[in-house]
């Protein structure tokens, strides 16, 4: 396999202005024709005209007209090449054959449930014709769909529907123009048996806009939600961006069978069921606040990504990171800031801090890759939207905005850089950030140790940074980066002080906002080590550092537990009052699990459960907050932090905290369940969310303990719930116990809802992700189970992605856990080899663990790239985890 370097970047030779397609969609195979206005790229260019394909027949191509003769063109399995393609412009045809039911890949055109459907990006465009397949080739569009009408009644592609009619033999067709020009990454094509919830939304110049949601007939009452998240992401970007829709149709089409979340392509998006269909009975608040905030993602693509896209593929964080950031952004003004801060930072903690220890790191910009679909990574996405958050850190709201214009005034219709995107952020603001690039360069997760002192006699604090960028692979060596680091200083009875100047780097900034005092300031932290001095501080304050996780580093200060406690319980930067807690409860894992391995007796820390139950009992702070202040950090967040990860110590003082946690805290924690029941219908708002998430927590905690009591009432919950959020959250609860009980619960819930299989995927995964004993033969089992399809990435990602990231039963010491891996990731990789990437994944961290667990996880890795007919994209991630 060939490794692509963003070093080799080249502008494409030839351009392609226009392209027209024709699709004869038939049962067994489908034509495709593709007519090509081609100008030269480069002035005077006679070189060959290589275009990419895979898996197509061709079978004739015109240039001007006239044939082609075959000692005028190459073929081979990836290419087509002409070899001396006439100067100046010129018209190209080329007819393939494809057979979309034999495509398991989901990618290009394939069937899903009978209906046809493409995916394009990254590289799928080359599997449905020969093509420049690059994102900087961008042409206008037309789509003539040909099928049979009964078959496929509904025929769609991207722009606007400009002509449809019946043909002979039973078949209709239907011809759609997208007046913008755009990569053919973007193009899609859907056909079939669907029918379509509509609604429209008046643009801010008075434009009305069609949408239309299209599902199976017996799924439309489920797309309410959706529609209600597609008006709001429009009407918010219109609002926050002042960025309009730009036709006058929007389509959304779900399928079942999906490689990822959902696909932005051009007024016709396409997404997996469980991001659209939602009612309160089978979907949970999660996965409302899923559907929210991808239905906002997507469509914000129309701009970032769509109108101005990427110049070639290593700039993908250039539209995923700033796109991330923007439903980030969304879905906190339509529900709770710091909630949505909290559940991002921990997603980037439990995700993407791995990733970038371990031998896949890469910077948000990688500088090579052998699959670009191994590429979309929590790094490039997560990651890459912390970025953009630190432009609006260090610019504000305004001075972000002021750079989003300037974006678009500059690149609207372009394909560009990420350095595009800094220079207009900076231009706009007058800026300069030294070292800010390194962010799109350097991998790993910095970490910036904080020593703070006080001098009483000139009332100066003072705080000393330094920061260490970690080696990974490729990269040893790292040059220091711009951080931005939020501070507050907080006086002894919990106040925020006002903060006056600071002194740094020779100069003294004097901080005030119009004459009205500041309580927090962002220093700009760029070298390897600063000091910030804050003048006329009139006692030793406790500072609240990185306030709202203004950067993603790993902090490491000389905060004291008290002084720990001290802004759990009085930080005015809530998101910090959490953080609190959760440093304390690192503190305190850490040392269990210490004991733990010196087979001590573990023991509590009452200062730790008096934190908590203050906490818990407070009737001023937000009941999600509540929840997620009293959720103690997750088992691969703790593992990601030892020297050599020990997931039965791990487990076992987690558990054991737990218990100990809803022991001490029961009465408190039967209230919560008991004062936040309701009676009410379901429904999406924040406050209702926040109730069920504090009952559900408590709930959890109270189940830890097994005792006779606490089953009844999780059975008494799991029965009378009204929505799936606490339906599945009692299951969830009695599912922690092995025994009769859980046993039952389990076939109680799948006969209820065998009908619904995104029910069942939720049933799965919980199974998955269970740690009781003798776990991997469970799944083991399930993998038999009738409801079970290796076809259907979103039953894969449950059941076997659930399973990888449980790491009791997937860390298994007895290698069980990797040997049933091992072998599905072989059998995946036969159908469809991007979601065999994402599983084989799981290996990547294998140096972390024991010598033991190193040696069976090694030798899975070792099967795994020995294999015959391995695809590139496992071999990738299997290549890259054993070096
Ligand atoms: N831009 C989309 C990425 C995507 C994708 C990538 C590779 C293979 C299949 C895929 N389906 C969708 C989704 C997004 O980030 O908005
Ligand atoms: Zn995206």
């Amino acid at each position: 396999p060939k490794e692509i370097f963003l070093k080799d970047y080249k502008k494409p030779d030839y351009l392609f202005d226009t392209v027209d397609l024709e699709f004869q969609l038939g049962d067994e195979k489908t034509m495709v024709t593709s007519k090509i206005a081609v100008s030269p790229g480069n002035e005077g260019t006679s070189s060959p005209l290589a275009l990419h394909g895979c898996d197509l027949k061709l079978l004739s191509i015109k240039i001007n007209g006239t044939e082609l003769k075959s000692d005028k063109y190459t073929v081979d399995p990836r290419h087509l090449t002409i070899l001396t393609p006439p100067a100046g412009v010129f018209n190209m045809e080329i007819v393939t054959e494809i057979y979309p039911q034999l495509n398991t890949s989901l990618e290009g055109l394939y069937r899903s449930t009978g209906n046809f459907c493409t995916q394009c990006e990254a590289e799928g465009f080359r599997k449905i014709t020969y093509f420049q397949d690059r994102p900087d080739v961008m042409a206008k569009y037309t789509c003539r769909i040909e099928g049979d009408k009964t078959l496929y009644p509904v025929l769609l592609s991207n722009g606007n529907l400009i002509e449809q009619g019946d043909l002979e033999g039973g078949k209709h067709y239907a011809l759609w123009e997208d007046p913008f020009k755009k990569p053919c990454y973007l193009f899609a094509l859907v056909a079939g048996q669907l029918e379509c919830r509509e609604d429209s939304f008046v643009t801010c110049s008075g434009r009305k806009v069609t949408l239309r949601i299209w599902t199976p007939a017996q799924d439309l009452p489920k797309t309410s939600h959706a529609m209600y998240s597609l008006k709001e992401a429009m009407k918010w970007d219109e609002e926050v961006f002042g960025l309009e829709y730009d036709l006058d149709l929007f389509n959304i089409v779900v399928v079942p069978d999906f490689n990822m979340g959902a696909m932005e392509n051009k007024s016709l998006n396409v997404f997996q069921s469980r991001l659209v269909l939602a009612s309160p009975e089978a979907a949970t608040d999660g996965d409302y606040a899923a559907i929210l905030g991808v239905i906002g993602h997507e469509y914000f693509h129309n701009w970032t990504g769509n109108r101005v896209t990427c110049r070639d593929w290593f700039q993908l964080t250039l539209k995923e990171g700033l796109t991330v950031f923007r439903d980030q952004e969304f879905s906190s003004d339509l529900g709770c800031r710091t909630v949505k801060r909290i559940a991002d930072v921990s997603k980037l903690r439990s995700y993407q801090f791995p990733q970038d220890a371990g031998p896949m790191a890469h910077p948000i910009r990688p500088l090579s890759y052998i699959k670009m679909d191994n590429f979309y990574t929590v790094t490039v996405y997560e990651k890459g939207a912390e970025v953009v958050r630190m432009y609006k850190t260090m610019f504000g709201a305004s001075g972000f905005r002021k750079g989003m214009d300037l974006y678009f005034q500059r690149h609207d219709g372009q394909a560009v850089t990420c350095e595009d995107f800094y220079a207009a952020m900076c231009d706009a603001n007058n800026a300069h950030l030294p070292n800010f690039l390194q962010w799109y360069s350097q991998a790993g997760t910095p970490t910036v140790k904080v020593t703070s002192s006080y001098d009483e006699g000139s009332q100066a604090f003072s705080l000393k940074l330094s920061q260490e960028v970690p080696p990974t692979p490729g990269q040893l060596m790292k040059e220091p980066m711009f951080i931005p680091v939020a501070v507050g200083l907080v006086d002894s009875i919990g106040k925020d002080m006002p903060l006056t100047s600071i002194y740094s780097d020779g100069m003294v900034q004097t901080l005030s906002n119009d004459g009205h005092p500041i309580f927090t300031t962002v220093l700009q932290f760029k070298k390897k080590e600063e000091e910030f001095i804050f003048n006329n501080v009139p006692e030793r304050p406790v500072p609240s550092l990185l306030r709202g996780y203004s950067a993603p580093i790993r902090l490491d200060s000389d905060l004291t537990e008290s002084d720990l406690y001290f802004l759990l319980a009085n930080d005015s930067d809530e998101f910090n009052r959490w953080e609190a807690g959760q440093i304390l409860a690192r503190k305190l894992m850490f040392s269990l699990v210490a004991d733990f391995q010196q087979q001590k007796t573990l023991a509590l820390n009452t200062k730790f459960v008096d934190g908590l139950r203050a906490i818990l009992r407070s009737t001023s702070l937000d009941k999600e907050f509540i929840a997620k202040a009293i959720t103690l950090p997750g088992q691969g967040e703790i593992m990601d932090m030892m020297s050599i990860a020990d997931p039965d110590a791990v487990h076992a003082v987690r558990t054991f905290i737990k218990k100990e946690l809803a022991f001490q805290l029961k009465d408190d924690l039967l209230a919560a369940v008991t004062s936040n029941r309701s009676s009410e219908a379901y429904a999406f708002n924040h406050d209702s969310m926040a109730r069920r998430a504090l009952k559900n927590t408590c709930l959890a905690y109270l189940a830890s303990l097994n005792e006779p009591d606490v089953t009844e009432l999780a059975l008494n919950e799991y029965k009378s719930a009204t929505n799936m959020t606490e339906q599945f959250a009692a299951l969830a609860a009695l599912s922690q116990n092995p025994g009769q009980v859980r046993e039952d619960a389990l076939l109680d819930f799948y006969n209820k809802w065998q009908q619904d299989y995104l029910v069942v995927s939720k049933w799965f995964a919980l199974q998955a992700t269970s740690d009781i004993p003798g776990n991997v033969a469970n799944v083991q089992k399930l993998l038999a189970h009738p409801a079970f399809d290796m076809r259907n990435p979103n039953k894969v990602y449950s059941l076997i992605g659930g399973f990888c990231g449980s790491p009791v039963s997937f860390h298994a010491k007895d290698g069980s856990g990797y040997k049933f891996l091992g072998e599905v990731v072989l059998q995946l990789d036969k159908i469809n080899p991007q979601v065999a990437s994402r599983m084989v994944s799981a290996f990547s961290r294998w140096r972390r663990y024991d010598e033991t667990r190193q040696a069976l996880a090694k030798a899975q890795l070792e099967m795994i790239i020995s294999a015959n007919g391995l695809s590139e994209n496992v071999y990738e991630i299997a290549l890259k985890s054993l070096a």
